[in-house]
């Protein structure tokens, strides 16, 4: 069947993109297009073209499977103005998404309508690249340089409502969007909208484009195609239409082969082929209709908050009515803090507030379809949690633990029905980061592990399977990316030469920094468990630091000293000497060579993990240490980037 085709309406034709799952812009689509406007121009009993898209979204953008491979003709500049200069006018009809080269087709039509849910986007520079098909150079003419720079360097898409107040659609279309546009083409004003092609840009002072330059800089760090879509935009409003495309078309061309590009379109496919893994095609989740959360401390509180985002009722236990009354405490502070920065209206944060039920009667569990327990990090606590929930609970809930290093078989011991148990490890703010490790036992069923990941996709989270093994993928390649970090001092390099290394690198922190800020003394306590359980843990600097009580920002030092009120790292002559004895005077080392140790040394860890078959993919470990671990997304994560092809 064809991927374009033609219906008429009396004397509207209906053109017709049907190329799931979204319409890319794939090349039969391309000429598809062309075609079309071909034949709809040689039909004298065609006045106008609407142009619709089957499925759930408008064209989606190019087709990014093509990107690797050399642009095969029709190439998309030439369909976009092939549209625009039809001598029958094209209306765009938007419902779904239209992205990237969607949108470029939607602003070659004369008229872009759009469904109330619709929204319209730029968002190339999320692939690592610029609008390729006239994005830049028409959005400037459409919609003026501070809207033109907000969609494009940022890649946001807007809402319909908000499409229509900054002019980048015409009208929104209530019912149904395809008679709606019918009827709209029977009734065009005589004079029609001049194409953008043939429009004058807007005049836009220098001052304009440094302060944009400066601001952008600032937010991207080391990601280069924001700049180069300001670039773009920039010459848009200074040179005549061809040379603003010529000049756009260059850069697309040059990104679409850039490092950034491939490591973007490498997270890109990773992040959708994530939350429906091959192995369980045509399994079932059970349905989830409520959750209950056990511990109302930051993790549990967390995660009741994603649960509530998600629209599920929530019951909260905790072991005593403070205890649920703190818990519930922890959970307005999350909710208010979203009304604060606008994520939601005071009366949405109520209304997130009232579905949580606090209890401290594990009766209350009875009809409960998942339990996600969050309490204290050790195996006594969480046992008597689930010897609780084994008796309450029916026998096709799901219980779930949330543990960082515990080992989840030794939690489920005793547990009845251990088929329906799992390990949910949430990465705090459970509320906000994107990653969940599922972490299934040898015992637990598909059915179990189909939930977990239906869970993900229900709380928007990018879930990863993880074996059983200590820290499980994230937090073992931290532990070795820490240890690296150690050995670089120990060797002689700055503590603040490596947290410097990391964020030139891209990271938002430095390993040390990071540190600092949650507390030196949680993997410390951690590794004194281990020394006291008869394991051979060898002595780290972090413990000599934590022993002389510098737990980080909290204690007023850590790596380094902190002024009262101030979190700006300085200097420590105390850590100096107190590592004094464990540091060989050394040769600097620089940043390049410093993130190539730290980062070789994560993809080893890597290569290991999936050696032991604790990940199955290399891909699935980039996807860990990007949405749990702040590992630059435009890099591709440890593995991408480590690899022949990153
Ligand atoms: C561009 O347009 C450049 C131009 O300026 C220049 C050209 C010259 N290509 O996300 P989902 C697949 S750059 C190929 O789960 P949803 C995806 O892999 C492009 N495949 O759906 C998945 O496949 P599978 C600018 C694509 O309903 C399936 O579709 N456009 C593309 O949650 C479903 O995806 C973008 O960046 C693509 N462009 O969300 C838009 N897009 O089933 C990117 C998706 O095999 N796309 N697939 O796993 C999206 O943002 C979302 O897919 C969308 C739907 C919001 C549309």
């Amino acid at each position: 069947m064809s991927v374009v085709t033609i219906a008429r309406e009396g004397k509207i034709a209906v053109v017709t993109v049907d190329n799931p799952p979204v319409n890319a812009l794939s090349q039969a689509v391309r000429q598809g297009l062309c075609d079309a406007v071909a034949a709809l121009d040689a039909d004298p009993d065609v006045a106008a073209v609407v142009l619709a898209c089957a499925g759930r979204t408008f064209i989606a953008g190019a087709d990014v499977s093509e990107f690797d491979k050399p642009p095969q003709p029709p190439h998309l500049p030439d369909v976009v103005a092939a549209i625009e200069l039809a001598a029958k006018p094209w209306i765009a009809a938007i419902h779904g998404s239209a992205l990237g080269g969607g949108f470029e087709v939607a602003l070659g039509c004369r008229f872009r309508l759009a469904a109330p849910e619709a929204s319209v986007g730029l968002p190339e520079v999320t692939l690592g690249i610029v609008p390729g098909a006239g994005g830049t150079v028409r959005t400037v003419r459409l919609a003026g340089v501070e809207t033109a720079v907000d969609l494009v360097t940022t890649g946001k898409p807007v809402r319909a409502p908000r499409a229509l107040e900054l002019g980048l659609v015409d009208r929104i279309i209530v019912g149904d969007l395809r008679s709606g546009a019918i009827a709209f083409a029977q009734d065009l004003p005589d004079e029609l909208p001049v194409p953008l092609s043939l429009r004058p840009a807007p005049t836009v002072p220098e001052a304009f484009w440094d302060n944009a330059e400066t601001i952008i800089a600032k937010r991207v760090k080391g990601e280069t195609a924001p700049l180069r879509a300001l670039a773009c935009l920039r010459r848009a409003t200074e040179v005549d239409f061809a040379a603003a495309m010529q000049f756009e078309r260059t850069t697309f061309l040059d990104l679409r082969a850039s490092k950034q590009a491939a490591a973007l379109r490498h997270v890109f496919f990773a992040e959708r082929a994530a939350p429906r893994p091959a192995a369980l095609a045509g399994i079932e989740a059970r349905s989830l209709r409520n959750a209950a959360v056990i511990g109302g401390g930051t993790m549990g509180a967390g995660i009741a908050a994603a649960l509530r985002d998600a629209g599920l009722p929530v019951i909260l236990i905790e072991r005593d009515d403070a205890a649920v009354e703190r818990g519930l405490a922890n959970l307005k502070t999350i909710f208010d803090g979203a009304v604060k920065r606008g994520r939601l209206t005071e009366a949405a944060a109520e209304a997130r507030l009232a579905g949580v039920t606090g209890s401290t009667d594990y009766t209350a569990l009875a009809d409960t379809d998942l339990v996600i327990e969050a309490v204290f990090e050790e195996l006594s606590v969480k046992r008597q949690v689930f010897d609780a929930l084994g008796r309450v609970c029916r026998a096709d809930a799901v219980l779930a633990t949330n543990t960082s290093y515990l080992d989840p078989r030794e939690i489920a011991k005793g547990l009845p029905g251990p088929d329906r148990f799992i390990g949910l490890h949430f990465f705090s703010p459970a509320n906000v980061m994107k990653l969940l490790e599922i972490v299934p036992t040898p015992e637990t069923d598909n059915t179990t592990l189909a939930t977990g990941f239906a869970l993900a996709r229900l709380l928007g989270k990018v879930p990863v399977r993880a074996g059983i093994c200590e820290g499980f993928i994230g937090n073992r390649i931290l532990k070795r990316y820490r240890a690296e970090a150690e050995a670089l001092v120990r060797q002689g390099v700055a503590i603040a030469d490596v947290d410097a290394a990391m964020r030139a690198f891209g990271f938002a922190m430095g390993p040390f920094e990071a540190q600092d800020l949650g507390g030196l003394d949680i993997a410390f306590l951690q590794r004194e468990g281990a020394r006291a359980a008869g394991r051979d843990v060898p002595e780290t600097l972090g413990d000599i630091l934590v022993r002389a009580g510098r737990k980080g920002q909290k204690t007023g030092g850590g790596w380094y000293d902190y002024e009262a009120g101030d979190r700006r790292p300085l200097r420590s002559q105390d850590v100096a000497q107190l590592l004094r004895d464990q540091i060989k005077p050394g040769t600097a080392l620089d940043a390049a060579t410093i993130a190539d140790r730290l980062v070789g040394a994560m993809a080893r860890e890597g290569e290991a993990i999936l050696a032991e078959g604790v990940a199955e993919k290399a891909s699935e470990i980039d996807l860990v240490e990007i949405h749990g671990y702040g590992f630059p997304r435009w890099r591709g994560g440890p593995m991408f980037c480590t690899s022949a092809g990153g």
